[in-house]
Order: C-alpha cells, then sequence, then structure tokens
C-alpha cells in the first residue's frame, strides 16, 4: 500500500453491550457502502456478519466477523464483536488489533453492564473511539443521558457532534452540528440521505449545541480557541480537523446518533469513521522484543519495513480447513511465501491470503503493513504468535485472555465416537483460548471448560452439528482453586537405596501466599551445592505437578514456592528422584500452610421492573450473594448490583425470568476468585458442584 492508500485506511471494530444493536449497525453500514444490496436483519436471521447457525437461530452473535467496504475513497476494514460476555474472547483479541472503535449504546440503556467492560478493555489498548447511540427510534431513548453517563461513569470526554431530530413524537433525522444541516432519510437517493436547512423552530437548539461543540474544541485548538472568542465563523474543515485531532490524540470522544434498524443516522457515522478515527499511520508504531538482541525494538507501519504481523485469531472454514486473521504491523506478506514464527521459532507457509467478508473471502496476492486479512497453511500458529522476517524476528506482544471458569463432564452418545470427539474438541480449543479441553484416554472423561452456560452450550452445539458428534454433557462445575493461608517449609525426600541404582533426593521448601492474581513463581536459594543446580528443573517439575492438584483435587494460585536446601548422593541421585522429592515436599508444605478452597465470584447486574426487586433481593441472598447497589432507571426499573458465587448462579436466567414474568434482564462476568466460606466448602464438594 502506498502511503496514501494507508492514510485511507481504517481498521475499526464494533464493540457495546449485548444487543446493542452493532451486527445492526454493520449490517447497515455494508448496504450503504454498496458491499449488500439488501439490508439484512438479524431478527429474520438474514444478518450477514451472523452467518453461523447459532448465531441465526439465537440472534444473538458468538464469533467476532471481518468484513471490508469502502467510503468516501477510503477502505475500511470492520470486525462486528459479540456483547456477550462468554464471548469476551472475540473482543478481547479484535481489540488487540484495530486502531479505532465504533462504541454502540442502545438510547434507552444507556451504559450497561458490558459497555463497561468493553470501555475498560479499549482504555487498556488506548483505543481511540466513537459513541454511537442507537435505537433513538425506542420509546425512552435519550442521547444525552447516554453522552453525560460517559462522564460520570468513565470520566470520559464526550461531545455531540450531531443530535437528534423529532417529527413531532418520532425519531426522524439528526442535525450535523459541523455542517449545520438537518440530514433525513430519502431512499430515492444515490445516498439514500439528504441534507436540507435546519427548521426555524429548532435553529435556536442547533446553535446553542454547536456553541458547545466549539468551545470543546477550543481546549485543543489555539487558533479555533482565537476565532471562537471573537466570534468569527469557523470553517467546516477547520472543526472537522480539530475533532480528529482530540479524538486521535486526546482521548475525546465525539458522539454520534441513530437507530440503523430504520437506517438514520447510519451514513453521518460511515462519515465520522473516515474523518475522525485514525489510520494505520496515526497510531504509534507497534512494539515488541527483537529476539537477537532481547531488547525492545518498534516496527512503524511501513511496506519497506520488515515483514512483522500478529495472528489473532484462527478459525475453521469449511473446504479451507484451518485459517489465520492476521494483522500486518510492517513489511507485507506475500501468497507462496514462507514465514518465520518468532513466538515458536518454527518455519512456517502461507499458501493463500485471503479477505474475509463474513464467511465469503476473496483471494490476494499480497497483505501489506496496516492491514487485516487472514491466511492458509501455517500449521505451527498458535493466537497470539508473531510472525516476522527471519533476518529481523521482533515478538509482539501476546494477547491476555481469562482463564475458563465452569467445567462440564461430556461423553459421546456412541462410545465409538471418543475419537472423533476428542479431535473435535482439539480443533475448537485451537480456535478459542478461553475454551479447554482435558481428554483422558485411559479412562474416557473428558472434561471442558469455558466461560460460562451459554459457551460450553454452543459448543456441544458445534459437535453435533460441525463435527457429526452426539454428546451428553453433566452437571456444571465451577473451577475451584486452591490456596495456602500463610508460609510454611517442609522437606521432601524420597531415597530408595535396597540393592542396585538407587534413588536419592531430598529438598527443602518454602511456600508463601501471594496477592491474588500473582499466579506462580519459583525462586531457589541454595546454599554451598547441597543441590547441584541441575536438578533445579526436575524440581520445579515435580512441584508444578503437585500444584496442579494440590491437596483436594483443585490446582493451587498465587503462591511462591523457594527452594532453599536439601541433599543429594554422587550415585543414586537423579531427576526422577528430585522430581518427586519435590512432589512431596509441595504437597507437606502446603498441608502446613493451610491450603484453602477458593471459588469463583461473579459480578452481578440485574435489570428488573420496580415491583420484583424484593423478590429478586431475596433470592440473591440464598444464593450467597452481596447486593452492591442499586440504581434507578429511566420509567420503571432498577438495576441491582451484586456479587455472587458462580456455583450458585446456575441456571439463574431460567429462574429470573420465571420469577419476573420475563421481564427482568442480567448479565454476569467473572470477577474474583474468593475464600469458599468453611461451612458450605465441604458440603459443596462431597455434591460436586
Ligand atoms: N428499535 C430498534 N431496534 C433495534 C435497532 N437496532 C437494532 N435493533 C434490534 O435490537 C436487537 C439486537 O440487535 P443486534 O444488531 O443483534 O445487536 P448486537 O449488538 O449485534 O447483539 P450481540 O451481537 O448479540 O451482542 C435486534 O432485535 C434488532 O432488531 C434500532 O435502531 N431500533
Ligand atoms: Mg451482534
Amino acid at each position: 500500500m502506498t502511503e496514501q492508500e494507508l492514510k485511507r485506511a481504517r481498521n475499526i471494530g464494533i464493540v457495546a453491550h449485548i444487543d446493542a444493536g452493532k451486527t445492526t449497525t454493520t449490517e447497515a453500514i455494508l448496504f450503504h457502502t454498496g458491499r449488500t444490496h439488501r439490508l439484512g436483519t438479524v431478527d429474520q436471521g438474514t444478518a450477514t456478519m451472523d452467518w453461523m447457525v447459532q448465531e441465526q437461530e439465537r440472534g444473538i452473535t458468538i464469533t467476532s466477523a471481518a468484513t471490508y467496504c469502502a467510503w468516501k475513497d477510503h477502505t475500511i476494514n470492520i470486525i462486528d464483536t459479540p456483547g456477550h460476555v462468554d464471548f469476551t474472547v472475540e473482543v478481547e483479541r479484535s481489540m488487540r488489533v484495530l486502531d479505532g472503535l465504533v462504541v454502540v449504546f442502545c438510547a434507552v440503556g444507556g451504559v450497561q453492564p458490558q459497555t463497561e467492560t468493553v470501555w475498560r478493555q479499549a482504555n487498556r489498548y488506548s483505543i481511540p473511539r466513537l459513541m454511537f447511540v442507537n435505537k433513538m427510534d425506542r420509546q425512552g431513548a435519550d442521547f444525552f443521558r447516554c453522552v453525560n453517563q460517559l462522564e460520570t461513569r468513565f470520566h470520559a470526554r464526550s461531545i455531540p457532534v450531531v443530535i437528534p431530530w423529532f417529527d413531532g413524537d418520532a425519531f426522524s433525522g439528526i442535525i450535523d452540528l459541523v455542517g449545520m444541516r438537518l440530514i433525513v432519510p430519502d431512499p430515492d437517493s444515490d445516498e439514500k440521505r439528504k441534507c436540507i436547512p435546519i427548521p426555524e423552530a429548532d435553529l435556536a437548539d442547533a446553535e446553542k449545541h454547536r456553541a458547545n461543540l466549539l468551545e470543546c474544541l477550543a481546549d485543543y485548538s489555539d487558533e479555533l480557541a482565537e476565532m471562537f472568542l471573537d466570534e468569527q465563523d469557523i470553517p467546516a474543515d477547520m472543526v472537522r480537523d480539530t475533532i480528529r485531532l482530540a479524538t486521535v490524540d486526546h482521548g475525546l470522544i465525539p458522539a454520534f446518533c441513530g437507530t440503523s434498524a430504520r437506517d438514520i443516522g447510519v451514513q453521518a457515522l460511515l462519515d465520522a469513521v473516515v474523518d475522525y478515527l485514525p489510520s494505520p499511520l496515526d497510531v504509534p508504531a507497534v512494539k515488541g522484543l527483537d529476539t537477537r538482541t532481547g531488547e525492545q525494538s518498534e516496527r512503524a507501519s511501513e511496506d519497506g519495513a520488515p515483514f512483522a504481523a500478529l495472528a489473532f485469531k484462527i478459525a475453521r472454514e469449511p473446504h479451507v480447513g484451518h485459517i489465520t486473521y492476521l494483522r500486518v504491523y510492517s513489511g507485507s506478506v506475500t501468497k507462496n511465501s514462507k514465514v518465520f514464527n518468532s513466538s515458536t521459532g518454527k518455519r512456517d507457509r502461507v499458501t493463500r491470503i485471503l479477505r474475509m467478508h463474513a464467511n465469503r473471502r476473496e483471494e490476494l496476492d499480497e497483505l501489506s503493513a496496516g492491514c487485516i486479512g487472514a491466511v492458509v497453511g501455517l500449521k505451527s500458529v498458535g493466537t497470539g504468535d508473531t510472525l516476522s522476517c527471519e533476518a529481523s524476528p521482533i515478538v509482539l506482544e501476546n494477547i491476555a485472555f481469562p482463564e475458563p471458569v465452569i467445567s462440564v463432564a461430556v461423553e459421546p452418545s456412541k462410545r465409538a465416537d471418543y475419537e472423533k470427539m476428542s479431535e473435535a474438541l482439539h480443533a475448537l480449543a485451537k480456535e478459542d483460548p478461553t475454551f479447554r479441553a482435558e481428554i483422558n484416554r485411559e479412562l474416557q472423561q473428558t472434561i471442558i471448560s469455558g466461560m460460562g452456560e451459554l459457551h460450553l452450550e454452543i459448543i456441544i452445539d458445534r459437535l453435533l452439528r460441525e463435527f457429526g458428534v452426539e454428546a451428553s454433557v453433566g452437571a456444571p462445575k465451577v473451577a475451584f482453586k486452591e490456596t495456602i493461608r500463610k508460609s510454611s517449609e517442609a522437606e521432601g525426600n524420597y531415597v530408595k537405596q535396597t540393592g542396585g541404582s538407587g534413588h536419592f533426593g531430598k529438598v527443602i521448601l518454602r511456600v508463601e501466599p501471594l496477592e491474588p492474581g500473582a499466579g506462580f513463581v519459583f525462586e531457589t536459594q541454595v546454599k554451598g551445592g547441597e543441590v547441584p543446580s541441575d536438578y533445579f528443573p526436575a524440581i520445579r517439575k515435580g512441584v508444578e505437578q503437585a500444584l496442579k492438584t494440590g491437596l483436594r483435587d483443585f490446582p493451587v494460585i498465587d503462591i511462591k514456592v523457594t527452594l532453599l536446601g536439601g541433599a543429594f548422593h554422587e550415585v543414586d541421585s537423579n531427576d526422577q528422584a528430585f522430581q518427586i522429592a519435590g512432589s512431596m515436599g509441595l504437597k507437606e508444605a502446603l498441608r502446613k500452610g493451610g491450603c484453602i478452597l477458593k471459588e469463583p465470584v461473579m459480578k452481578v447486574e440485574i435489570e428488573v421492573p420496580d415491583e420484583y426487586v424484593g423478590t429478586v433481593m431475596q433470592d440473591m441472598s440464598a444464593r450467597r450473594g452481596r447486593i452492591g447497589d442499586m440504581e434507578t432507571l429511566p420509567g420503571n426499573g432498577r438495576m441491582l448490583r451484586a456479587a455472587a458465587p458462580l456455583s450458585e448462579m446456575f441456571g439463574y436466567a431460567t429462574v429470573l425470568r420465571n420469577s419476573t414474568q420475563g421481564r427482568g434482564s442480567f448479565s454476569m462476568e467473572f470477577h474474583s476468585y474468593e475464600p469458599v466460606p468453611a461451612s458450605v466448602s465441604e458440603a459443596m464438594i462431597k455434591k460436586g458442584a
């Protein structure tokens, strides 16, 4: 791509709470940019972006879908992401590679639980973003409330660049505060919109909002500030340039509104993507580690620079096999070329390059800096790996994925299908880093783990439809963890010296509790060669093995283990003996350190009409839930925020539906691991919760 082409490229994501209208908005974008000739709808299962059967049946997005379109001489790569928290992996990996975001809001719901989650994720990656307040046609829609919520909830600065226009009570158009004109739908024109003068009755209000916009922009441009103070006319181009600068460099959130389902305001949103969101040239050069020098290194978005790309998603495509989605940061990759997986040191070959349009594809010869596309042929590449040129290898920061919190046992309905099921689960786990399958072939026992009930339900459904394996599932179990209460020291001795070559390994270990989330740390402080350093890796391996099953068969987390000393024997010591000694010593140290059980606790947000608040609160207490705060929603309703153990929340969707006559809704996401109260822990383990 030339520099000019790169300047006119946008890589954007559409993110929001579940059901805010991300897919509907993407469909409207595809329609207006001529990619589709009919507006696809989620409700009739005709959305291009929700192409999976499971998505069409349920009317929700499960996997993020990539597409592209052209608008005003620009190319826009779009990733439509799912809102349901069980599929948060899709949002995380998309954000890692995108340059800008459109955050969609429901004009009635405003900031909803998942809006908060995606907002935090976007902050982590410092991605410039626009807000699009959708569903302005709904009763109770309030654009300005949503804009204000950004300030109160996120301390973000947001400013309307358009305002809604109502014909009587009906939302019928938008007033563009930059061009000072009214934009209304016009199905007969090419752009399906027409711009007309602002009606007399609305002029004063529009002028007030334009003054607010200019006052806000004055903080980012001295020239504009002076003209504003002198009450001079400010040209539209200067206003746009300043909005762009403030959005890309200073985190201002320009606010837009419309209704994607009724097709109002979408073209203005597209204009905004082009005008205000960054091109690959506007974002800082990507950073990574030069594997030859071990030093930090940077790659600017240039075709001439050495090749560097991040594999952010792996998916299975019928008739093609595995495809790997890449974001190319620098240099380019061509069809039939060799690439180097700098994360693993393996070499690989790209046989085909594809540009994806949901589940359809177009063949390309090359993918260059700043582009997002998919390649075929890579065998060694996992999600998060960096590909680079072998002569200048770089490893970009990997993508951090959350750990699964829930698991179920699965069994094929036909015993003969066991191998087929195992292979299928393996393939699904390759696609989804938040899904795990532990397959014990000897016992023919399989446990699958994921982010929530819906996540695992979809996996089982895909097993049947994509792989032809019918499987039944057991009751869900939560992923308990163990940790220690206090520091302690213990010895592990494995000595067998009865005739022939013997075994000799003695270790002294100290265990200490770490901060939640710290994971596992291993150190050695052996003095005077009590244990030769050759045996350290074996001891660590033994320790890690013992940590996997703790004292009660659950993994031990947040623990530091220090090897303090021990003893060895010139002849009888070997790796195996030290590995066993390491495991034994660790178990003993855990016993002394007072091992406790921890369970995943979820952040739960429940929206209910006022009359059901009492019932829902009572039920939450019975589930060991702690009610936090309660917010009054516009119209009739409250939002309850609570923290509750996941083990008590299975099947809650049905319970809430029944107890509120279908009028309550909730969402939950992982919050933290907390100790299980002693009174419940034994009972729960027995029950196998
Ligand atoms: N009234 C109204 N309904 C809308 C509008 N946009 C979308 N919807 C409806 O809202 C529902 C959800 O729309 P989607 O586009 O699937 O929302 P989403 O954000 O993609 O949902 P997930 O991907 O599952 O998180 C559907 O029933 C749409 O028809 C709108 O502008 N007005
Ligand atoms: Mg969707």
